[in-house]
């Protein structure tokens, strides 16, 4: 802004027509001011970008994301504030400490994982208004279209984030293989309005119905409570007793599945596929008490973000940043979770 208002004709035009003693006086206070505000253009120039981070909530998955975008942006040399972690899930936790965030501060760049579909867009746009440019990181709003015409979500740069759907019906798959393609199955989801959840759920269940002879015996919905991710499952463990195989679906869901089994003492017995590859959940993978993870990319997701954001901000002209960006998966299973090339993957 300073580095173009310098440089903006407004400045120069009455100089080069008037020719007075007074007048080559104030030329040449003029040029004298022109030089050192020369000299002072680089400083402007170099003006940091200032990146917000909105993370979902307070789990590994997001501080590894924090971490991710943390190391990308001293690469690049922009500057990042984080936002206080939500203590739980949903647009009644997060919008309240985004806008304080925005009303204290301007920023050029919001990197945010909104926590519902609908509830986030009107907040969103707000902040776009205002001349921040926004990527929406692992989760989306809308149906995650951001090139769409005629909508009211089509402001976003960037979706960057897993294919939520591919990943779920990957997970039927692998769930199928370890329970011979037979039986019922369980997922335990989290909240009904967040996207990459929601995919997670339809990639699962359209996974399932690929085999005759499996069948979805419930989805239920913790609301990222782990506590009653394991009070969910235990009630479906107790009404089907024939369950074989469960899906918990992220962090908490998968956690609070997992401690269900292993309390129900059906730990091996039950074949679990868990998704988000915590400590927690790799843990379990190497006692038995689980037979899959899912790793996302978190990291990357955030490096990802910061480059592209980056990069668009400094030259918008040019610049045309993909709508979707999408790391894939690194599955952890009993034979490769001590290989040190998947060590990475581990959210930590
Ligand atoms: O699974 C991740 C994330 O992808 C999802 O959108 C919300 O839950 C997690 O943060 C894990 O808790």
């Amino acid at each position: 802004m300073v580095l173009a208002a310098l440089r903006g004709p407004a400045l120069v035009p009455d100089i080069i027509v008037q020719g007075s003693m007074y007048m080559k006086k104030t030329i040449v206070a003029f040029l004298v001011v022109l030089m050192i505000a020369a000299l002072a253009v680089p400083t402007f120039a170099q003006a940091q970008i200032k990146v917000l981070f909105m993370p979902g909530v307070a789990d590994p998955f997001y501080y590894t994301m924090e971490k991710g975008i943390k190391a990308e942006a001293a690469k690049v040399g922009v500057s990042v504030t984080v936002a206080e972690y939500p203590k739980a899930w949903g647009p009644e936790n997060q919008v309240p400490i985004l806008q304080a965030m925005v009303a204290k501060d301007k920023y050029d760049l919001l990197l945010i994982a909104p926590t519902s579909v609908d509830a986030l867009k009107a907040p969103l746009k707000a902040i776009y208004d205002q001349g921040t440019e926004i990527i929406t990181v692992d989760t989306y709003i809308g149906d995650s279209n951001y090139s769409k015409a005629g909508t009211d979500y089509g402001f976003p740069l960037s979706y960057i984030g897993s294919d939520n759907y591919l990943g779920g019906k990957q997970m039927a798959e692998q769930l199928a293989k370890l329970v011979g393609e037979k039986g019922k199955v369980y997922c335990e989801a989290t909240n009904p309005d967040t996207s990459s959840v929601v995919d997670r759920v339809k990639g699962f269940t359209a996974g399932v119905a690929e085999y005759p002879n499996m069948l979805l015996a419930g989805v239920e919905w913790c609301l990222d409570v782990q506590q009653k991710a394991q009070e969910q499952t235990l009630a479906a463990l107790q009404i089907n007793k024939d369950i074989v195989g469960i899906f918990g679906l992220n962090v908490f869901s998968a956690q609070g599945a997992t401690q269900a089994v292993v309390n129900a003492g059906l730990s091996g017995a039950v074949k679990m596929c868990l998704w988000d590859a915590t400590l927690s959940n790799i843990d379990n993978l190497k006692k038995g008490n689980a037979d899959l993870v899912l790793a996302q990319k978190p990291g990357e997701m955030g490096a990802l973000a910061i480059d592209w954001g980056v990069k668009y901000l400094k030259d918008k002209k040019n610049v045309k940043v993909p709508k979707k960006v999408i790391p894939g998966f690194a599955f952890f299973t009993r034979q490769n979770v001590n290989d040190p090339a998947m060590q990475p993957f581990i959210y930590q």
